[in-house]
């Protein structure tokens, strides 16, 4: 590389993990095509990675990681404050000093036989005054790959990180080292599962990731650095980091409109960051599907950047119908993990809107597919550039952000939770928040089917501190400003069910009635009547989609009583958690709410 480092702290702290890690050789990355061109061939060389075919998907790849390493894994995911009140109840916590030994062993000659790449990014487009700056050290080409796609790397970081400008160190491993003449030949490289580690030390703004390859454990910008990280710094900062998606809405007058919305996983964030709207002349652009970093702006208005520059989406599920400007995203220039292997070279999965083609289909196993269970993994995944997707916003990067009208909090809940329903002002809408919730399925995690998973602000897994002063943050944030800039908050739910069973909302581009009626209520409009849990629509204030009866939308927007009386049960339970922690003006809301169900 020609430039020069110049920053000693950096450079220190490299020679220190080659001199722990031992790797063949060392790459500083440029965030050059050649560089990605090169990280993709090396996977090839290495049959980690297969190329689809040109005529159908040009310029992608079809990985296939290791089947003990298919998804972020919370287990092992660490908050190393200095005590365990600074994690709180809702974070596996680990004493740092004692976790950085354990971890020091781990990596101790980890990178033997591997290029070890210094990786410079920045999260956060140019002239952000929330960009951060990270340094990714990795073992991993998938790694580098993922990179160029998902985070701006660049040589131009390490320029303007001079001689002493602060970065994140982010150190990771696959944990695999390689003997002399050994190859991975087409072997996923990772640890065993007990020797993973995702730590984060919140104190020290510093990542070390041992072990996996995958996701969210990898890529450590994203999860790790643009939200555990970064929540910690908003709330030193007094701003907001936030796994939120970020849209506009421009009515047919031309009107245009910024939310940001926060959904647990598998609630369909992606899809409604890319959606269609049914209704005639209205139209949805994106500008983030998964981080929002949000701060108020000089005229008092809350304004919303997406640190990132690409798309980790789930694939199982994504199709023509439920995304198909994801469809059109993810034509050229992606990288698939865990898809099926079509006979002619292209992917395939479940979910994709038609049945798999004949001929060979091999699994996201590497074996042929039996046409029995499924072909490709549930987690299995998609990294595209955003600058590919049809309907991103023309202002994605725009450094000031963008201004939020609203904020919506949705999880995928069969009863109870109404359509829509918009916070009485701020501090409701941070209840609405700290409630989120999603019904557990069979067989998702330790909890019995039918209950609610609660998910607060869908950052359960990404709070870097004690969730009840993430709460108590969301509530004095607001004194930054005042009521009338502030976005107004609303809760909404795709997923009612009848008594049967029966979907009470068709979802998808149908959404786009409920982002109607919110944009609205910001502007002053659209009808809506007081009730024991917020401000609700009439019936008549939804334009009302084909095949969905007055009945059903009435069901939509009714309250149901002892529905609710149970929820402040099971909230009163998952507020217990948080102790002496939790802000009494969230104590407050829920008494609130108790009484008025009580007397209305
Ligand atoms: C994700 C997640 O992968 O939220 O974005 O799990
Ligand atoms: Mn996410």
């Amino acid at each position: 590389m020609s430039l020069v480092v110049k920053h000693k702290r950096l450079l220190a702290w490299v020679e220190d993990v080659a001199r722990l890690t031992q790797p063949d050789r060392i790459v500083w990355c440029d965030g050059s095509r050649a560089e990605y061109e090169r990280a993709i061939q090396t996977m090839v060389d290495e049959k980690l990675a297969v190329p689809l075919n040109p005529d159908k998907r040009p310029g992608s790849y079809l990985v296939r990681s290791d089947p003990s390493d298919v998804a972020r894994t919370e287990k092992r995911t660490f908050i190393a404050s200095q005590t365990p009140e600074e994690a709180g109840p809702t974070n596996n916590w680990a004493e740092p000093e004692a976790l950085k030994k354990t971890m020091r062993g781990l990596f101790r000659g980890c990178m033997r036989g591997r290029t070890m790449y210094v990786v410079p990014f920045r999260m956060g487009p140019a002239g952000s005054s929330l960009a951060l700056i990270g340094v990714q050290i990795t073992d991993s080409p998938y790694v580098v790959a993922n990179m160029h796609l998902m985070a701006r790397v660049s040589s131009g970081v390490l320029e303007a990180l001079g001689e002493d400008g602060e970065f994140i160190p982010c150190l990771h491993s696959v944990g695999k080292p390689l003997a002399p003449g050994e190859k991975d030949n087409g072997q996923w490289p990772c640890a065993p599962l007990e020797q993973r580690y995702i730590a984060h030390f919140p104190e020290e703004r510093t990542i070390w990731s041992y072990g996996s390859g995958y996701g969210g454990n990898a890529l450590l910008s994203k999860k790790c650095l643009a939200l555990r990280i970064a929540s910690v710094i908003a709330r030193d900062e007094g701003w907001l980091a936030e796994h939120m998606l970020i849209l506009s809405v421009t009515t047919p007058q031309g009107a245009k409109r910024y939310m940001a919305a926060a959904f647990p996983s598998a609630c369909g964030k992606t899809n409604l960051a890319m959606l269609t709207p049914a209704l005639p002349g209205w139209k949805v652009e994106l500008v983030g599907e998964d981080i929002a970093w949000v701060r108020f702006g000089a005229d008092g208005r809350l304004y919303a950047t997406n640190p990132e520059t690409g798309f980790f989406g789930v694939a199982p599920g994504t199709s023509a119908k439920s995304n198909p400007n994801a469809m059109k995203t993810i034509e050229k220039n992606t990288i698939f993990t865990n898809v099926a292997l079509t006979e002619d070279g292209d992917v395939w999965w479940e979910g994709i809107g038609y049945e798999a083609p004949a001929g060979r289909i091999i699994d996201w196993k590497g074996k042929e597919w039996d046409r029995t269970g499924t072909a490709a993994h549930p987690n299995a995944r998609f990294t595209a550039p955003a600058r590919q997707c049809p309907v991103i916003a023309p202002e994605w990067e725009d450094p000031d952000g963008v201004p939020i009208s609203a904020i919506l909090f949705g999880g995928r809940r069969p009863s109870t939770i109404p359509l829509v329903c918009q916070a009485r002002d701020w501090n409701h809408g941070v209840f609405l928040g700290s409630i989120v919730g999603s019904e557990v399925t069979a067989a998702t995690l330790d909890q019995k089917a039918g209950t609610v998973r609660r998910d607060p602000f869908a950052m359960l897994p990404f709070c870097g501190y004690h969730m009840g002063d993430y709460f108590r943050h969301w509530i004095d944030i607001a004194a930054q400003s005042s009521a009338d800039k502030l976005p107004k908050i609303f809760m909404v739910n795709w997923f009612r069910k009848t008594k049967e069973g029966k979907w009470l909302w068709p979802g998808y581009g149908e959404n786009g009635r409920v982002l109607k009626w919110i944009v609205e209520r910001c502007d002053g409009q659209g009808k809506a009547v007081e009730t024991p849990i917020g401000l609700m629509p009439t019936v008549e204030a939804i334009d009302r989609p084909p095949g969905v009866s007055e009945a059903d939308l009435a069901e939509l927007l009714s309250i149901d009583r002892e529905g609710w009386k149970a929820e402040v049960e099971s909230i009163k339970e998952h507020y217990a958690r948080f102790g002496a922690k939790l802000p009494q003006e969230l104590k407050a809301q829920l008494a609130d709410l108790e009484a008025r169900l009580a007397t209305a």
